[in-house]
């Protein structure tokens, strides 16, 4: 079996929650390696290319409230925590751990089927994202990770000059 990289994400509900130490500890069962992590508020248009093939879903406009935390009322639920796991057949084995989509549907055990909900106006609210196959996974790291986060370089990179660039650094 090969080594594979994916994308978890808890979501503003399990963030709100205060799930995340109950999701990563169902997560470590598999045991896996982290090899990035970080917080991130999510943008309209992160949200948008990250589900960009739902785009055409009656429920695509909730989908990305949902991920930005916005029917949470925003801030502090207007982010998420993103991981990049690394392990053997890592994305069968996880999107076990997460469980299906439908948290109805899902196994009482698995992450969603424990604390997923659907809501009164239809969102499924399954509290992770897990990617769901390798190029789903590739894309999804490089949307959400520079190549400096991630710590080995999991796929090729280049050297590029950006001239002019401003940055924020510490004051
Ligand atoms: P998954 O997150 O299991 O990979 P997906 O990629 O098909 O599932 O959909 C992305 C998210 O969209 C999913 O986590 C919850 C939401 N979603 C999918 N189908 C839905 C539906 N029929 N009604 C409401 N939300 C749905
Ligand atoms: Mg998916």
């Amino acid at each position: 079996m090969a080594v594979e990289q994916l994308l978890i994400l808890i979501k503003p509900d399990g963030v709100k929650k205060s799930l995340t130490g109950n999701i990563l500890t169902k997560l470590s069962e598999a045991r896996m390696v982290i090899i990035g992590s970080k917080t991130v508020k999510v943008s309209r248009e992160l949200a948008e290319k990250h589900y960009w093939q739902l785009k055409d879903k009656p429920f695509f406009p909730e989908l990305l409230d949902y991920i930005q935390g916005k029917i949470f009322g925003g801030a502090p639920w207007d982010r998420v925590l993103a991981f990049v796991y690394q392990g053997e057949d890592a994305i069968a084995r996880m999107r076990k751990i997460a469980g299906a989509t439908n948290p109805e549907e899902a196994d009482p055990i698995s992450i969603r089927g424990a604390y997923g909900r659907i809501t009164t106006k239809g969102v499924y609210e399954n509290v992770v994202h897990c990617s769901s196959e390798i190029s789903e996974a590739e894309r999804e790291i490089k949307l959400w990770f520079k190549p400096e986060e991630i710590v080995y370089n999991i796929y090729p990179t280049k050297e590029i000059t950006i001239e002019n660039k401003k940055e924020t650094a510490w004051a």
